[in-house]
């Protein structure tokens, strides 16, 4: 298998490692990543660190209960039609502009209503629990989706180091905003920087993902990196990119969607078939890769079809709550 001579990796296989991403590696990238990986061996220190992140391997084990056994989407869709508006609206746009975004160093605050507020950086946030993979299907709120594997390890086990106080209820995310690095901010379309916000028990839900990487290496720069967030029972937007800071607070924060419209984005906007957006419905959804002429659509499912989330929502009108 091609992937086992890449000179710049040296570790186990994991299950994305046969999937879309070899299909799509080219022979002239692969003659790239040979000569990048030799350049590496040769003296790692003469290499801009931001080059250096980009395309790094992250080993983690696949967690199958976390797996949907949906066909993968391919690594070229999913790393070349993206929502990033610091990098401009257009889908095509976060790829094309999103390479100046500096990834490395960098550190997420952790504050609020916590025992005592503390700095991460990259490092620290690799290894605060086992990397491992999962493959969530992610739906956007435009009534597309796709089926990515991800890196990273459940929300859950930051939440658990951060020791939130009893009048922690909610967990705000802010992300990057710096004009410098995103040529997206200088359109005021959002009440930068773009922020997002879980209920505490959802951000503790086993199934929110902190995330570091996605198809066997560290986020692409127009996915996110070098942290994000993925919450897949909820429309894409919830899942906030490039985050800085994760705090603890006592009232739902506000979000940048629901600051836009909020009319048509509330705060909880789990994915919900039966409550249609103002402007169109959210009955079906095309897959991204199978939106050839003939391919049908396809019907989304309740919570994204991640129905043991049901839990959190008992006695809630989710049509109040969209
Ligand atoms: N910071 C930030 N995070 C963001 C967005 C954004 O514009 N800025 N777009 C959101 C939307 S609308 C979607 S659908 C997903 C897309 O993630 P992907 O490009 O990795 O598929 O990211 C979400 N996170
Ligand atoms: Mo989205």
């Amino acid at each position: 298998m091609l992937i086992k001579i890449r000179p710049d990796q040296i570790e186990i296989p994991t299950a994305s490692e046969i999937t879309p991403k070899d299909v799509y590696l080219s022979r002239r990238s692969f003659m790239a990543r040979v000569a990048a990986g030799a350049a590496l061996a040769g003296g790692m220190g003469a290499l801009p660190q931001a080059f250096a992140q980009q395309g790094r391997k992250l080993p983690a084990k696949l967690n199958n209960a976390y797996a949907v056994m949906d066909k993968q989407t391919a690594y070229k869709d999913a790393t070349s039609y993206n929502n990033f508006y610091e990098f401009g609206t257009d889908k095509a746009d976060p790829a094309k502009n999103a390479g100046t975004l500096k990834t490395s160093p960098w550190t997420i605050d952790i504050e609020g209503e916590v025992k005592k507020p503390f700095t991460l950086d990259l490092d620290a946030l690799t290894k605060l629990a086992p990397l491992e993979e999962r493959i969530y299907r992610l739906r956007c709120v435009e009534g597309w989706s796709m089926v990515i594997p991800w890196i990273g390890y459940s929300l859950s086990a930051l939440i658990k180091k951060a020791e939130p106080t009893g009048n922690a209820k909610y967990v705000e995310f802010v992300t990057l905003a710096d004009k410098k690095q995103m040529p997206g901010l200088s359109d005021p379309i959002l009440n930068w920087p773009y922020r997002e916000g879980l209920r505490l028990d959802e951000a503790n839900h086993p199934l929110t993902l902190l995330t570091l990487g996605m198809y066997g290496e560290v986020l692409p720069n127009q996915n996110g990196a070098p942290v994000r967030i993925i919450v897949p029972w909820k429309y894409g937007f919830k899942s906030a990119k490039s985050i800085v800071k994760i705090r603890f607070v006592k009232d739902e924060p506000k979000t940048a969607w629901n600051l836009y419209a909020p009319q048509e984005y509330g705060f909880y906007s789990n994915v919900n078939p039966g409550v249609d957006h103002p402007r169109w419905s959210q009955a079906t959804e095309r897959r991204i890769g199978e939106d050839g002429f003939f391919a049908p659509k396809r019907k989304t499912l309740m919570f994204n079809g991640y129905n043991e989330v049901a839990g959190l929502y008992t006695g809630m009108d989710l049509r109040k709550f969209f």
